[in-house]
C-alpha cells in the first residue's frame, strides 16, 4: 500500500477540500449505511437527485430467484423531465452539450433551453406520427444532437427507445427492430468519420427488407448527400418537426418508476444479443448518483466521455447521468486521429475540459503515436481521468496518468456493465490513493463477492474466483426484453441468490478489486463485447464453411483480437481471397466492429465426447501458450491438437 500510496495519492490532499466524499471514513460510513438500510438510505437519494410526480409506495421489492426487481414501486416520474424541464428555471442559459464535429470547422453549443425546445418539438412529432407510450422506437444515428434530442423525446412520451449503435450493420439493425418489435426507425442520411461521409440509410434501407412492421422511418439530413425518401414511409426531420400545427410543448407522460426507459442490445455467451431493460426511475436515479459521486462533479465543470451514445457508457454518462446533473459536457462526433492524433488533447484545450473518460484501447492508440501530440496542447484544466470498458493494462495506465495526468489526476478505472445501468466498482477521487490496473471499491449499495467454483466466497486475499453481488441495487437491469427466463438463466442461476456478472476478479489485502476478464465465450475488443456465438453463426453463413471456433488473443490496442478456427466444407480449398471474403461476411453481419484479425484453417477442433468445442484450448493456441494447454485427457481426439499448433497463426507478427 505505500509504495501506491507514495506514487498515486498527489491528487488526493486537494481532492478532499472539496470533494462530495472525503476520505476512506466518509466513504466507509455511507457504504456501510447504504448496505445496512437500503430502504433509508436509497429513499434519500430519489428525493434528493429526481422530481417525482407521486412518491413511491416501497422502496425495494425483490426476489433474485425469479429475477424480479422492483425499485420505487409505486412511484411515479418523467426522465425527460428530470433532465431538462426541472433545469429550466436556474440553467436554461447553461451549455448541456459543446458540439464537437469530425470537420474541426463544424461546432455548435446547445444550451438547456434549446435541448428543452428542440425535444418538446420532436416529442410532438413523434406523437403525429402515432408513438405511443410503451412502443419501441429505434435509434440508428451518429453522434449528432438529433440522437439525445430522439432519446429524450422517446422518454418525454413515454415511448422505449433502442439506440443502434452506427457501427453495426443492416442484419443487426433488422435483428433489433424484429426482436423489439418497433414500428419506428430514426435515422440520417449519413454521419462523418475521418472527414468522409459514412452511409448509415443505405444500411436501414437494407435491413427493412426484413422488417415488413416498420411503418415510420425519420431521416436525418446530415451529409446532404441528396437521397430520395419512400413517399407515405420515410419523412425528412426538418420537414416533420415543421409541420404547421405541431404543438411546441408536450406535457411529460407520468411512467411508472418500473416503466421501461431503454433497451440496450449486448452481446452473451450463447445466441443472438440481448435487448437489456432500464427504468425510468431506478436506473436514472443510479447514472445520476454515480455521475455525481464517480467523477466528482461540482459546477462549473466541463467534462468529457468520449463513448458513442450507442453504448451504455454514452446513455449514462452523456445522456441521463449528465443532464439530471445539469451538467455541461463535450460531445463528439469524429474519431481520435483525425485530423491527427492530436484531436482530444485538442478539444481539451479548447473547451478547457477538466472531467476525462474514455476507453484503455484509445488510450493505446494514441500512446503508440508517441507524446509529440500531447505536448503541443494545453491540458492544465484536467483534473480526472477516467477509463472503463476492459482492464486497463498499467503501461497504458501510466501513460495517461503521466502524460495526460502530468503524474496528479487520479485515474479513475470504473468497472460496470450495459446490465448494471452504472458504475459498480470504482475509486473516487477523494477517498484513497488508486492504484494502476485496480478499480478500488464497491459504490455505494453495491455488494460484490468473490465466489469459488462450489459457490463458496474465496477464503484468502487476491484468491481468484467469479464477480457476483448480492443485493440489487437501483440501476440494475430488470429483464431481457421478452425472455425473462433468459434473464433468469443468464443472470441469476450461476449462483443462485446473486447477481452473476460473468467476470473473474480479485481482492488485495488492501479491499481493492481487480478485475481478471470475461470467464464466458464473450471477448472484448477494445471494450465492445462480441459474443463467440454471434461471431460463429456469421461464418459458417458462408456456403464453404462447415464448422467456425472463435476466441479471443492478447492484441497490443484492441485488448482483444479475434481469432477463428475454421473447417471448410470437404472439396473446398482455402486461399487468402476465401479469408478475405470470411472476414468480409463477417462485418456484414454485425459489423465493423467484429473484424475477424486471424483465419487458422483447420481440419478438426477440439471437442469433449460430448461434443462441445474446448474453447479453453483453442484460447492457449491463439495465445501461443502450448505449455499451458493444461488436461487434455476429455477430449474425444487429441490429435486435433498437434495438427492445430502446427498450423497455427503467429499472432505477434
Ligand atoms: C460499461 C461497459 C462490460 C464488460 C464487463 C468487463 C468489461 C468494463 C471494465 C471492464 C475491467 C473495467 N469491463 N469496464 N473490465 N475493468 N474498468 O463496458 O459495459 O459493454 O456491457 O461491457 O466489460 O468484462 O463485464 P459493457
Amino acid at each position: 500500500m505505500t509504495e501506491f500510496k507514495k506514487a498515486y495519492d498527489a491528487h488526493l490532499e486537494e481532492f478532499q477540500k472539496n470533494a462530495h466524499i472525503k476520505g476512506m471514513e466518509a466513504y466507509q460510513r455511507l457504504y456501510r449505511e447504504s448496505l445496512e438500510s437500503p430502504d433509508t438510505f436509497w429513499a434519500r437519494q430519489a428525493d434528493h437527485y429526481l422530481t417525482w410526480y407521486k412518491k413511491w409506495d416501497t422502496v425495494l421489492d425483490y426476489d433474485f430467484s425469479e429475477a424480479r426487481i422492483q425499485w420505487f414501486g409505486g412511484g411515479r416520474l418523467n426522465a425527460s423531465f428530470n433532465c431538462l424541464d426541472r433545469h429550466l428555471e436556474t440553467r436554461e442559459e447553461a451549455v448541456a452539450y459543446y458540439w464537437e464535429g469530425d470537420d474541426t470547422a463544424r461546432a455548435q453549443a446547445y444550451t438547456y433551453g434549446e435541448l428543452y425546445r428542440r425535444v418538446n418539438r420532436f416529442a410532438a412529432a413523434l406523437r403525429h406520427k402515432g408513438v405511443k407510450k410503451g412502443d419501441r422506437v429505434i435509434i440508428y444515428l451518429p453522434m449528432i444532437i438529433e440522437l439525445p434530442v430522439a432519446m429524450l423525446a422517446c422518454a418525454r412520451i413515454g415511448a422505449v427507445h433502442s439506440v443502434v449503435f452506427g457501427g453495426f450493420s443492416a442484419e443487426a439493425i433488422a435483428n433489433r427492430i424484429n426482436d423489439c418489435g418497433a414500428k419506428v426507425v430514426i435515422t440520417a442520411d449519413g454521419g462523418f468519420r475521418s472527414g468522409k461521409p459514412v452511409a448509415l440509410k443505405k444500411n436501414v434501407d437494407e435491413a427493412l427488407k426484413k422488417c415488413p412492421a416498420v411503418k415510420t422511418v425519420i431521416v436525418v439530413n446530415h451529409v446532404d448527400s441528396g437521397i430520395f425518401l419512400t413517399p407515405g414511409l420515410e419523412h425528412w426531420w426538418h420537414e416533420l418537426i415543421a409541420l404547421p400545427g405541431l404543438a411546441d410543448e408536450v406535457e411529460p407522460e407520468p411512467m411508472d418508476a418500473e416503466d421501461p426507459l431503454f433497451i440496450l442490445y449486448t452481446s452473451g455467451s450463447t445466441g443472438k444479443p440481448k435487448g437489456v431493460v432500464h427504468t425510468h426511475g431506478g436506473y436514472l436515479l443510479y447514472a445520476a448518483m454515480t455521475m455525481e459521486y464517480v467523477f466528482d462533479l461540482h459546477p462549473g465543470d466541463i467534462f468529457w466521455c468520449t463513448a458513442d451514445i450507442g453504448w451504455i457508457t454514452g446513455h449514462s454518462y452523456i445522456l441521463y447521468g449528465a443532464l439530471v446533473n445539469g451538467a455541461t459536457s463535450v460531445m463528439f462526433e469524429g474519431v481520435p486521429s483525425y485530423p491527427d492524433f492530436d484531436r482530444f488533447w485538442a478539444i481539451v484545450e479548447k473547451y478547457r475540459v477538466n472531467k476525462f473518460y474514455t476507453a484503455p484501447t484509445a488510450i493505446r492508440s494514441l500512446a503508440r503515436e508517441g507524446e509529440a501530440h500531447v505536448k503541443k496542447h494545453d491540458l492544465s484544466s484536467l483534473m480526472l481521468l477516467g477509463t472503463v470498458g476492459e482492464p486497463i493494462n498499467p503501461e497504458a495506465w501510466r501513460w495517461y496518468h503521466h502524460h495526460i495526468g502530468r503524474d496528479w489526476c487520479p485515474v479513475i478505472d470504473t468497472w460496470w456493465q450495459t446490465e448494471t445501468g452504472g458504475h459498480m466498482l470504482t475509486p473516487l477521487p477523494g477517498v484513497a490513493p488508486v492504484k494502476p490496473g485496480s478499480c478500488a471499491f464497491p459504490f455505494f449499495g453495491i455488494d460484490p463477492v468473490i465466489i469459488d467454483d462450489a459457490g463458496e466466497p474465496v477464503k484468502h486475499p487476491d484468491e481468484e474466483g467469479l464477480l457476483c453481488i448480492r443485493k440489487p441495487w437501483p440501476g440494475m437491469a430488470r429483464t431481457v426484453f421478452g425472455d425473462h427466463e433468459r434473464f433468469i438463466s443468464t443472470y441469476f442461476s450461476q449462483a443462485p441468490g446473486m447477481y452473476f456478472t460473468g467476470d473473474a476478479a480479485r481482492k488485495d489485502e488492501d479491499g481493492y478489486f481487480w478485475i481478471i476478464g470475461r470467464i464466458d465465450d464473450v471477448i472484448n475488443v477494445s471494450g465492445h463485447r462480441l459474443g463467440t456465438a454471434e461471431l460463429e453463426s456469421a461464418l459458417v453463413l458462408h456456403p464453404h464453411v462447415a464448422e467456425a471456433a472463435v476466441v479471443g488473443f492478447p492484441h497490443a490496442i484492441k485488448g482483444q483480437g479475434i481469432y477463428a478456427f475454421v473447417i471448410l466444407k470437404t472439396g473446398r480449398e482455402p486461399s487468402d481471397a476465401l479469408k478475405k471474403e470470411l472476414v468480409a461476411q463477417v462485418r456484414r453481419e454485425i459489423g465493423p466492429i467484429a473484424t475477424i484479425d486471424v483465419v487458422q484453417w483447420a481440419e478438426g477442433l477440439p471437442k469433449t465426447r460430448s461434443g462441445k468445442i474446448m474453447r479453453r484450448i483453442l484460447k492457449k493456441i491463439a495465445a501461443n501458450k502450448l505449455d499451458e494447454l493444461g488436461d487434455t485427457s476429455t477430449i474425444a481426439d487429441e490429435s486435433v491438437i498437434e495438427k492445430l499448433i502446427k498450423d497455427k497463426v503467429d499472432v505477434s507478427k
